[in-house]
């Protein structure tokens, strides 16, 4: 089986690689990669020297370089996990969003649809349904909720499950998507609420929750995440979307001061800035489908995923300094150094 993992240089695309190489000694896995700010091969580096592993920097909305590539690896599953993914990012400048989010889903496609495929896959997020209010928990996403999206972001991913499931009614090409929920784990770019803390929190620097910091998320240790995948692009019905979460609600401020007291750190360090615009308010996964037909369960409680978490970033401080003292720097500077206190 040789399956192409676009976006494999980043979060949830690198601990994807590493998941099927162990778990699939006989699969080839090509890592299909444009190394944006968010990609990084120095994550890739353990797996470099896999004779199973392949590395090609590329674009995925680079029509002709697509083309080569299928041509020449004849891949029979596609898994695209390539995106923009910053939400906040989105809201700065929306058109790399769709370019990438969008256009490139596409031309993924049209290279499925020209060369043959068992199945393409395509990530998206449990932000295409938009956002809960908080004064309902009794409400969850389905794979019925209808699409009601809040961000240039997430209007992108809601744009190309569409256009996904054109392609598998006009064209009949063998899709499937999965909508997730808040990733979170080893090689989480520090932009990301987790890892952002950890790092701040780590330099004594101010912890910027936005608003009164009580928009919840539903957290899913990235293993579970790649584990679902797995479970789909094998068993998982064509035409078929499916939701993964587990039941891992929090509110960003406890999440906050979980990490202040799992480091050691003062409450102090949190400050209250800015609200993100359009900001939703809640997501919760309803996993009864993914569950019931494929058997997935999440494996790691937030308790536990966190501790892993924070150790990781503990001993791989070089990973993330590295990043954090690049380009990233100016970014930060950008977004938060006019981003009133609140
Ligand atoms: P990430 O930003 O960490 O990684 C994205 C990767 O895609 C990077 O390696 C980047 O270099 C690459 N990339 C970007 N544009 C590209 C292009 N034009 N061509 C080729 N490669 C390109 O993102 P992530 O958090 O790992 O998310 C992966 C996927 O999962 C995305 O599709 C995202 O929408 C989805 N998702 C993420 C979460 C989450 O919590 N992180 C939750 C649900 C869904
Ligand atoms: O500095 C911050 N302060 C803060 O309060 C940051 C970066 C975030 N937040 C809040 C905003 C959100 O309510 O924390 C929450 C989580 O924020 P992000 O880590 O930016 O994630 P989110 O916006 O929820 O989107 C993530 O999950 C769904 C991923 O980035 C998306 O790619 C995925 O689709």
């Amino acid at each position: 089986m040789n399956i192409f993992v676009t976006g494999g240089a980043g979060f949830i695309g690198s601990n994807f690689v590493f998941h099927m190489l162990d778990t699939y000694p006989d699969y080839r896995i090509v890592c299909l990669d444009k190394l944006t700010y968010a990609g990084n091969l120095s994550t890739l580096a353990p797996v470099m020297n896999n004779p199973n592993f392949r590395f090609v920097k590329i674009d995925i909305c680079d029509r002709e370089a697509i083309y080569k590539l299928f041509e020449e690896e004849k891949p029979d599953i596609v898994v695209n996990f390539a995106a923009e993914s910053h939400v906040d990012r989105s809201i700065e400048n929306p058109e790399i969003f769709l370019q990438t989010n969008i256009l490139g889903t596409q031309v993924l496609m049209d290279a499925c649809r020209k060369y043959g495929i068992q199945r393409y896959h395509q990530v998206s997020t449990d932000e295409v349904y938009g956002d809960l209010p908080l004064d309902r928990p009794d409400l969850f996403f389905t794979e019925e909720t209808p699409i009601h999206t809040s961000s240039p972001y997430s209007s992108s991913k809601a744009g190309a499950d569409l256009l996904v499931m054109a392609y598998h009614r006009t064209y009949g090409l063998p899709v499937t998507i999965s909508r997730c929920s808040n990733n979170y784990g080893p090689y989480h770019f520090p932009e990301k609420l987790i890892p952002l803390m950890i790092a701040n929190a780590l330099a004594d620097k101010p912890l910027p929750v936005y608003g009164e910091g009580l928009n919840v998320r539903d957290w899913l240790y990235v293993e579970d995440h790649c584990r679902a995948i797995d479970l789909i692009i094998h068993k998982g019905r064509v035409g078929e979307v499916y939701n993964v979460g587990g039941h891992n609600e929090m509110k960003n401020i406890d999440i906050v001061k979980l990490i202040c007291k799992e480091l050691g750190k003062p409450e102090s360090l949190i400050t209250h800035v800015e609200d993100r615009k359009g900001h939703d308010m809640r997501y919760a996964i309803d996993p009864t489908k993914i569950h019931n037909e494929l058997g997935w369960l999440p494996e790691t409680k937030f308790a536990d995923g966190i501790k892993k978490t924070i150790k990781w970033y503990l001993d791989n401080k070089e990973w993330w300094e590295t990043i954090i003292s690049g380009e990233y720097q100016n970014y930060y500077e950008k977004m938060y150094g006019n981003r009133g206190t609140i």
